[in-house]
């Protein structure tokens, strides 16, 4: 057994979070050890250069006696119920009654000196995260960004040590480990399965994200997605909806030559000119602006980056046009709901019919929901990876199937079977952690295929 000694704090995960984590630590100066569960963490030796002295412990945390622990500080992979931390569930410690055991992101609301904006859901975080950052930038803000995606929240603390905003986008791990965001305001986009491996059902996964309310000064809420309201009151809020709006709502309305973004009776900017594609996306943008509103951002500044936002690589992306034939990498749909706006979103634009490559680990998610859409816009499906039989037995019956061993051979099959005017369409609505290192690295796979295929076909 290692004890942690009297006054240290415990640092578990050496991913980007943790190495944030201890960034932060080493520039408060505060003593501090770190743990990790597996036996021979990867970068165990630029963490040893980077922080000297500083011990390490590797394997399961049972083996850690934490009786005189300080606090300890989780990443978001490490799940509270780990058997070691499980037994630290409701312990509290000094005057404040603060956890012993919290995320990053409480050690962030802890030393941050500006305001939150905090954007959470199961999808779209990230695009409207880099809106609302946007946003601020273009009206002339010092402004830090980051969070589950990109910058770590606690590195944006050195980054941008004079910001006058923080806009973070934060997933259901983030919340669930931080007992008071107290955003000045706080966006609950969307829900949809995912993650319910980690919180077991519907209920917990809403209930982790919940968090994102606490403290709030001002909710932004989808309101054709009563899910996403707050359980707890909170003083001020605002909804985005893709109808025509309803009293303030943010919305979408009829007017001469087309639709428009509208706040309450406020024609904002014509659909056709927000350059993300999709009605999803204009969700988004409404999103955005109601934050962007509460924030005193000037309404032109965040017209301008609606005209010229092209989207985040990952999503959505199209990587080439073969003989009439889009290729589209929409690696970042991890989950059903993504994969679902993406065929609700592109089926009735073409000409020809979607070909769908998906599968790798599925999350404990039911994928029913997806063969509607493909029965209608679908010419076949493509699976592949650890959870392609889960994903085989829901679409059974509603369009053609192949089973395939990875990404590689169903962009094969895909180029055998696509007819001009298809879309080949990788929206795999799973993780992808059974074959690649992260989504990422699923998108440049399939983008360096197709930019092969398309100098082939040059
Ligand atoms: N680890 C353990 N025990 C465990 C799990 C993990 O010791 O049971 C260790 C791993 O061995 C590894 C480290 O913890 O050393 C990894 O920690 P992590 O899984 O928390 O990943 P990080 O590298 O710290 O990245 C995390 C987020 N990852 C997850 O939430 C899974 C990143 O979000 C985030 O960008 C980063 O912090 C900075 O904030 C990624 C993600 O997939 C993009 N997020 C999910 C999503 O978007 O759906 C929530
Ligand atoms: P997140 O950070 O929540 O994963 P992203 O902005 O990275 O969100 O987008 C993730 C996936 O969600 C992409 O596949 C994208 O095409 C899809 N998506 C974008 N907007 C929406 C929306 N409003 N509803 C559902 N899915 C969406």
């Amino acid at each position: 057994m290692v004890k942690v000694p009297k006054g240290t704090t415990l640092v578990v995960g050496l991913g980007v979070s943790g190495r944030a984590i201890c960034r932060h630590l080493s520039r408060l100066g505060a003593p501090f050890m770190v743990a990790d569960t597996r036996a021979m963490p990867p970068g165990m030796d630029a963490f040893r250069a980077a922080h000297p002295g500083i011990e390490i412990h590797c394997g399961p945390l049972t083996g850690l006696d934490l009786s005189e622990v300080e606090e300890v500080v989780i990443s978001p992979g490490v799940d509270p119920a780990t058997p070691g931390l499980a037994e630290l569930a409701g312990q509290t410690r000094g005057a404040t009654g603060e956890p012993v055991l919290l995320g990053e992101i409480a050690l962030f609301v802890r030393a941050a000196h500006a305001p939150i904006a905090a954007i959470t859901g199961s999808n779209a975080k990230s695009t409207v995260t880099t809106l609302v950052g946007e946003m601020a930038r273009e009206a002339g803000r010092r402004v830090g960004v980051g969070g589950n995606l990109g910058t770590p929240a606690l590195d944006l603390l050195a980054d941008v040590p004079d910001a006058e905003l923080f806009v973070l986008e934060l997933s259901s791990f983030q919340l669930e480990t931080t007992p008071r965001l107290a955003a000045e305001t706080a966006a609950f986009l969307n829900l949809s399965e995912d993650h319910l491996d980690r919180h077991g059902d519907m209920g917990g996964y809403r209930a982790a994200k919940q968090g994102i309310f606490r403290g709030a000064r001002h909710a932004v809420v989808n309101a054709e997605d009563p899910m996403t309201w707050p359980d707890a009151p909170v003083a001020a809020l605002d909804r985005f909806t893709t109808r025509a709006p309803e009293g303030n709502d943010w919305g979408i309305g009829w007017r001469t030559g087309g639709d428009w973004l509208m706040h309450g009776g406020e024609p904002l900017l014509a659909a056709a000119e927000v350059r993300l594609p999709g009605r999803h996306n204009q969700a988004n943008a409404l999103a955005a602006l109601a934050m962007g509103h509460r924030l005193g951002l000037p309404l032109s500044s965040m017209i301008e980056v609606l005209r010229r936002f092209p989207g985040l690589p990952h999503r959505g992306e199209l990587v080439a046009d073969i003989a009439g034939v889009r290729w589209i990498n929409d690696s970042k749909g991890t989950n059903v709901g993504a994969t679902l706006a993406a065929l609700e979103g592109l089926g009735p634009t073409l000409e020809g019919r979607l070909i769908l490559l998906a599968g790798g680990i599925g999350k404990g998610a039911d994928f029913h929901p997806l063969a509607t859409p493909l029965a209608h816009y679908g010419r076949e499906a493509i699976l592949f990876g650890r959870d392609a039989g889960h994903l085989e037995d829901a679409l059974a019956g509603h369009l053609p199937l192949t089973r395939v061993a990875d990404l590689a051979a169903a962009i094969v099959r895909a180029v055998e079977v696509a007819e001009p005017g298809d879309c080949v369409l990788l929206s795999p609505a799973c993780a992808s952690l059974d074959q690649f290192s992260d989504y990422q690295a699923r998108g440049e796979a399939f983008c360096q295929a197709v930019r092969r295929l398309a100098g082939e076909a040059a």
